[in-house]
């Protein structure tokens, strides 16, 4: 039992109770209706009462097993949003025999009663915790068993070859090929592209659910702090004249096309003698190094090409998604000698007077994203998903090269048995007790 809506005062909060005898408990402190009586999904209202006391009128609705979100009985109490109330409640479930759940133990109910795969029950995690549209979407295809359902299938593939490979070891001395060689081959190029395709899919998977970092570098008075202020449509950050202004880091988050980008304004590169802007410097520079995509700021009206190309081939060196960005193309005094011709990693424009932020907003989602985030795509992202994938992979590769090897088929079997086994490991078919209170434990209450 536990309350699945969020702490502290609302218009209703919800108590939920799962496993054998739940509705029986219910039925004991809400007189108006023999809760045992009723069918399946079906709703009550009545008054909860702990003996003579009459705490709350509640809406009761009953889930019977397996039909449920657990695949056991379930009840529903939802209760006006006090938190006395809620607290009278929960003790007095309590004191009928129910117990508080741990985090993500409906959930994890739900996957050891075979209601969804290990992959359905961590997006749902990851539903609730969604920010953005495209996150929502991603987790909710998830929970839907789209990932699930295209390794679902290579996987039994997979095990009908295994079984006939091992039914020629009976065979051993005869000499015989049960497992089509060639099949064979051919669902492991399919199963080996999917699962790359998977692996790909990581990087973008992790920035919808994480966000993309973004660092805007770049000498002092470039105008960092008033392009960080016109993105986000607010003063954020002091802007002014004296070169130096902002000396240490500032962090918004900003919500492009569905993807949330970590806006980072940092202090203006130079040397200086001022410590705490010292600091500052270094501060950048690491903000640099850790970011997923720089944006190099600088003023288009003095900046010489060489600094560029500097700027450039140390952006490339330390493999960075980079964009090179002029700023204050606005100040027509000195505009003509500008060569303002923009490219994929060059652009123009002017922070102060929002000229080109939108074809800017569309360049960084760019850097993150090919094509459409919004389709039904298959994305990971999770990283547990990721390590098994890489072990899948490791191990396609060893099977293949045991193939071309012509190695014996007991040591064939071996290797595939490996695959299966970290196929299984992502959609939970095999599993241990540590991984799963490990993989719950991160859920939050009442789910
Ligand atoms: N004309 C013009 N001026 C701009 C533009 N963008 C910024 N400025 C001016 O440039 C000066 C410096 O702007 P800031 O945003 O504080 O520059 P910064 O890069 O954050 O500077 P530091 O924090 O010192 O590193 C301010 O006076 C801004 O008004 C622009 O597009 N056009
Ligand atoms: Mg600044």
């Amino acid at each position: 039992m536990a309350l699945a809506t969020p702490q502290g005062i609302g218009a209703i909060g919800v108590v939920r109770l799962s496993g054998k005898g739940c509705i029986e408990l219910v039925d004991g402190v809400f007189p108006s209706k023999q809760l045992l009586k009723q069918p399946a999904n079906t709703i009550h209202v009545g008054l909860i009462v702990d003996g003579e006391t009459k705490l709350d009128e509640a809406v009761v609705s009953i889930f019977k097993s397996p039909k449920s979100y657990t695949g056991e009985d379930i009840v529903e109490i939802s209760c006006h949003g006090s938190n006395y109330i809620i607290q009278q409640l929960i003790e007095l479930c309590i004191k009928n025999g129910a117990r508080l759940a741990k985090p993500g133990e409906f959930t994890m109910r739900a996957f050891l009663n075979g209601k969804m795969d290990l992959v359905q029950a961590e997006a749902v995690a990851d539903l609730i915790a969604s920010g953005t549209k495209a996150a929502q979407e991603t987790a909710l295809n998830q929970v839907r068993g789209g990932f699930s359902h295209v390794l679902y299938n290579l996987r039994e593939e997979l095990i009908s070859f295994s079984a006939l490979i091992e039914l020629e070891l009976d065979f051993s001395q005869e000499d015989v090929e049960f497992a089509d060689r060639t099949r064979l081959k051919n669902l492991l190029d399919h199963l080996d592209k999917t699962v790359h395709a998977l692996l790909e899919s990581f990087q973008l998977g992790n920035v919808i659910k994480n966000g993309v970092s973004v660092a805007i570098i770049g000498k002092p008075n470039a105008g960092k702090s008033t392009l960080l202020n016109t993105l986000l449509k607010e003063n954020r950050a002091i802007v002014s004249a004296i070169a130096g202004t902002t000396r240490d880091t500032i962090e918004e988050v900003l919500n492009i096309e569905g993807i949330l980008f970590r806006l980072i304004d940092t202090a203006g590169m130079r040397e200086s003698m001022d410590e705490i802007e010292s600091i500052g410097v270094e501060k950048s520079k690491e903000k640099m190094k850790s970011a997923d995509i720089v944006v190099y700021l600088y003023d288009a009206n003095t900046t010489q090409e060489d600094e560029l190309i500097e700027v450039e081939s140390e952006l490339k060196r330390l493999s960075k998604h980079y964009l090179l960005v002029g700023n204050k193309i606005d100040d027509s005094s000195s505009l003509h000698q500008l060569n303002t011709s923009s490219s994929q990693q060059r652009m123009y424009i002017s922070a102060k007077n929002d000229i080109n932020i939108e074809a800017l907003k569309r360049k960084l989602s760019k850097a993150v994203v090919q094509g459409d985030v919004h389709s039904e795509q298959t994305l990971v992202t999770n990283a547990r998903h990721f390590q098994s994938l890489q072990k899948i992979s490791d191990a396609i590769m060893a099977i293949k090269k045991g193939m071309t090897d012509h190695i014996p088929g007991d040591l064939l079997a071996i290797d595939i048995r490996q695959c299966l086994y970290h196929l299984g490991e992502i959609t939970g078919t095999i599993t241990n007790e540590d991984q799963l209170d490990y993989i719950f434990s991160k859920f939050c209450i009442g789910k």
